[in-house]
């Protein structure tokens, strides 16, 4: 530790700390650009310019290093017209469309120049203008509102191992763009959106699909189901005023309602089935032979990674279609037959975490129903727009049951949610089908959590599964890494795309840091505990679907509407 004052108080800091760092640890604001927690520093945006004694100039705190007996002062005169003139700089080269713009209050941008007090710009000269980037199905780049922070850049290189971002050209020129200014639909982007999830301003954000949405709500002629992810529900209460992590299920049906979808269903149903089809491909492969370690295929960005990266082990992902796709298949054939309406008139929408799923969605084999078996995918943040636009009271909604039977579903399907779900959830159905015994302790502790790679073995009957689970395209890397050299000797990996699984998503409420991720993780797990069935074979509408309509987990049906096969 080391002695260092600032602003006249005298703290102990950790003698590796920022200067940042240590005012944000002792409660002093210094209000920052390009700084983010979970990302190397830049010392680009020089918003969180201090005054140090001793220092020749103004030192940009988030990348100045603590020293003992530093004295700081963070609100001078010079330190405030430092940072005014940054902000008035950026904001004299960036649209003023901040009543339009997608992040209206809810960008870091604004907020500052709110903060500063700042009323009037006083430069005006030439505005960059680039076109939008929005030719694929999940993301939208402007350029013009890009303030060059890099944390995008970041993201995608640090988090995600992808790089597709990095600076282009020089001077007022500079930008922010894929390798020649090319789309993300011609670079190997997965569409994760972790770009967008930290990127201050509205230069990267979601495709907006809610007009398309609130077009066929207001359709009489169309019958519109819903689906909601699992962790669609520890999320959506953060963008309408609720605490971190609020657990919202109930309400979120409600809003549903209200919004005036014909039924709400919850994803959490096919998630449930996707154990019921993965768990039984995992059993067939480890008697017959197939190929191991298998890895799950539901995070949607995490295939368009393997696909882009590593084609030459896609014989290692699962089958099974993601529960988003599963779901879409069931509700214009299975539900469609069920209620006795032609699935053209179905209009089938997914509220996700996750940008990908958008993309996922159009996917060319997706379309197992004879039509495309999910039309609209919209995140979380979508959501809770509608919710607004709606006046809907969110807070004050009563709660809601989901409807049967695709809303019927267990604990294992909501913690496919989190990091580790989805291999728990499979854990728990894989062991009572081997051994046809009830497993005395359902909770496999050694999975969940935010460790970057976790490891466990696990007795199941006679054997003992060795697994590993990843969660961020960097750590996914090393795991293929390693099955590429011949080093990987486990029998199942669960790979998620985003920081902490899709409680992470790049659909999410921003900001989405750690302490947030660790909240709605553990209302992942509180929802799960609460549940009356935590087992998906146990699920009575699985049951239900498996013995009226769908036959046995890989049969002909479920080949036909709940696998897929993956693209080179
Ligand atoms: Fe996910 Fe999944 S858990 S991929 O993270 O398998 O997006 O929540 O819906 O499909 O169920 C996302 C979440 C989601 C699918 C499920």
């Amino acid at each position: 530790m080391v002695n260092i004052t600032i602003d006249g108080q005298k703290v102990q800091v950790p003698k590796n700390a920022t200067v940042l760092e240590a005012a944000r640890s002792c409660g002093v604001k210094i209000p920052s650009l390009c700084y983010h927690p979970e990302l190397r520093p830049e010392g680009a945006c020089r918003v969180c310019m201090v005054e140090v004694e001793g220092a020749r100039t103004l030192v940009a705190s988030c990348v100045y290093p603590v020293s003992e007996g530093m004295v700081v002062r963070t609100n001078t005169p010079a330190v405030r017209q430092a940072r005014k003139l940054v902000v008035e700089l950026l904001l004299a080269n960036h649209p003023q469309d901040c009543l339009s713009c997608q992040r209206n209050l809810n960008c870091e941008l604004q907020t500052i120049a709110a903060d500063l007090g700042i009323r009037k710009i006083r430069f005006d000269g030439e505005k960059k203008s680039y076109p939008l980037d929005a030719d694929n199905p999940s993301l939208v780049r402007d350029p013009s509102k890009c303030i060059l922070c890099g944390r995008c850049i970041r993201a995608c290189s640090e988090r995600q191992g992808v790089h597709v971002y990095s600076f282009v050209n020089r001077g007022f020129n500079t930008t922010v763009a894929p390798a020649f200014n090319q789309g993300l639909h011609q670079v190997a982007c997965t569409y994760c959106g972790q770009c967008a999830s930290v990127c201050p301003t509205g230069a990267i954000v979601e495709k907006d699909d809610t007009a398309a949405v609130w077009q066929a709500l207001s359709d009489p002629a169309k019958h519109v189901v819903v689906q909601t992810a699992p962790a669609v529900r520890v999320a959506l209460g953060e963008a309408l005023g609720m605490g971190t992590g609020s657990i919202v299920t109930g309400k979120m049906v409600a809003a549903l309602r209200r919004l005036g979808f014909d039924k709400v269903f919850d994803t959490d149903f096919t998630a449930d089935l996707t154990i019921m089809e993965e768990g039984s491909e995992f059993l067939d492969r480890l008697a017959k032979g197939g190929k191991l370690p298998m890895i799950t295929s539901c995070s949607p960005g995490w295939v368009n990674f393997i696909e882009l990266m590593y084609p030459d082990l896609l014989d290692h992902l699962s089958t099974a279609k993601s529960p988003q796709q599963m779901f879409g298949a069931l509700a214009k054939t299975y539900y469609a037959e069920r209620v006795g309406i032609d699935p053209k008139d179905i209009v089938s929408v997914s509220i996700m975490p996750c940008t990908a799923k958008k993309a996922e969605a159009v996917r060319p084999e997706m379309r197992a129903s004879g039509y495309q078996d999910v039309d609209y995918v919209l995140t979380t943040r979508e959501l809770a727009r509608m919710i607004r636009e709606a006046g809907i009271d969110f807070a004050g909604l009563p709660e809601e049951e989901y409807d049967a039977p695709l809303g019927i579903s267990t604990g294992a399907g909501v913690i496919f949610g989190a990091t580790g779900g989805v291999m728990e959830a499979a854990l728990r159905t894989v062991a009572e089908l081997v051994t046809g015994k009830e497993l005395e302790c359902i909770d496999f502790h050694n999975v969940r959590g935010l460790t970057g790679i976790k490891e466990a073995e696990v007795p199941v009957g006679d054997m003992t599964v060795k697994v590993a689970v990843a969660h961020t395209l960097a750590n996914a890397r090393m795991l293929l890494d390693q099955i590429r050299r011949g080093e990987a000797d486990y029998h199942f990996i669960e790979i998620m795309a985003c920081p902490g699984g899709c409680i992470g998503g790049g659909g999410q409420p921003i900001p989405t840091c750690a302490e947030v991720r660790q909240q709605r993780i553990k209302s992942i797990y509180e929802c799960d505990s609460c549940s009356q069935f935590r087992k998906s074979h146990e699920n009575p509408a699985i049951k239900e679907l498996y013995e009226t309509w769908l036959g046995t987990p890989l049969g002909e049906k479920s080949h036909r509407l709940l696998h897929t096969h993956y693209h080179p």
